[in-house]
């Protein structure tokens, strides 16, 4: 799947789909004028911190364009009001319009036989990912590793007859709607998000982390017979059977995209996350399903020792939301640590 000499093509989306919070504001940070969103500044951190020389140090190229060049004008065209609600749906233009952008992105990285890591950013940052990495590997399955499923929608019809209800609004909560193309997100329906098309069925996608689900996700999984394994399903098998079975579940020989939501964690692992649950995974946990380790029975595999891997999304680091001295810290090293341990640093 990937072109030898390993490349990792790395995405930096400093962009966030909600609404600058007055929490965000209030916390003294400055915001970096050059991020798309100044909320959600992660990617510029991980940056910062030294991940690009982290995963050179893995014996990987890395091919980056820059963290701060998503367009700004698309922000711009957007700012002060002029990208009303879609339904409950909050800036769907500008949501959608950045993710169209980052998808050709990813394409390109991917379509050249790179593993592509994209920096979050929030989750509605997905559309973009698996859109462009499924089509370059269309035959690829999703590993969705969060506390949230990511799977609701609204349109203001839908809200009395169907269950497919976001109860925030925020588009964060509804990517992986749109590439299954759930009831109310087809172009006719929607044609400010026409451009996604419905790559992913759902046999081809399995949650890890699980534990915070709205009523209209708990339905959709169901009649969808979405393979899921909530923290409850963690605790009783043990992480290892868990990825054991996850990847078993989408089968032995597709490309892997890996979707993970810093908030699939537990708060005191990574505390600067704009959604956090508690009663997360484990530091290890996190880390067990991103690396290779030692194999102690046949097929018992986690990620990157699969080889498989082609898309890798490490997502809703904010520095923005800190309780306390060193949150920030601790959270992009966290990120910095799932990346490298994706890219095969524990492997023997
Ligand atoms: N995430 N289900 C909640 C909502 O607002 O729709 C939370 C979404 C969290 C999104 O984890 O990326
Ligand atoms: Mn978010
Ligand atoms: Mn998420
Ligand atoms: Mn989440």
């Amino acid at each position: 799947y990937l072109k030898k000499p390993l490349t990792a093509g790395v995405i930096g989306c400093p962009f966030s789909c909600r609404r600058k919070s007055l929490k965000a504001e209030g916390t003294g940070r400055e915001a970096a004028t050059h991020a798309l969103n100044a909320e959600q500044t992660g990617p510029l951190e991980l940056i910062e911190a030294g991940l690009l020389g982290d995963i050179e140090a893995l014996g990987w190229k890395v091919d980056f364009a820059g963290a701060d060049n998503l367009s700004k004008s698309i922000t711009a065209e957007h700012a002060n009001g002029s990208d009303p609600d879609i339904g409950k749906l909050k800036q769907p233009r500008l949501v959608s319009q950045v993710n169209k952008e980052v998808a050709e992105r990813v394409y390109a990285h991917s379509s050249k036989g790179e593993l592509t890591v994209t920096l979050g950013g929030d989750h509605s940052l997905a559309m973009a990912t698996v859109s462009g990495t499924f089509k370059a590997h269309p035959d690829a399955a999703l590993i969705w590793v969060d506390a949230h499923a990511c799977l609701t929608t609204t349109l203001p019809e839908q809200d009395i007859n169907t269950p497919l209800t976001t109860p925030s609004g925020n588009l964060h909560g509804c990517p992986v709607s749109f590439l299954m193309g759930l009831p109310g997100t087809s172009k006719e329906e929607i044609p400010e998000f026409g451009w996604i098309e419905p790559v992913l069925k759902a046999e081809r996608l399995v949650y890890i982390g699980l534990r915070d689900i709205d009523e209209g996700e708990r339905k959709i999984l169901k009649d969808n017979k979405i393979k899921c394994f909530t923290m409850h399903h963690v605790d009783k098998y043990g992480i290892g059977k868990v990825v054991e079975m996850a990847l078993e579940h989408v089968g032995q020989d597709r490309p892997i995209h890996l979707s993970f939501d810093v908030d699939a964690l537990d708060p005191t692992v990574a505390p600067s996350t704009g959604t956090a649950v508690r009663g997360g995974l484990s530091f290890r946990e996190g880390h067990y399903i991103c690396e290779g380790t030692i194999r102690r029975f046949e097929g018992q595999v986690a990620v990157a020792e699969t080889g498989r891997l082609v898309s890798l999304d490490i997502m809703e680091i904010n520095p923005s939301i800190a309780a306390m001295e060193g949150d920030v810290q601790q959270t992009v090293d966290v990120g910095r640590s799932l990346v490298r341990c994706a890219l095969g640093e524990t492997l023997l």
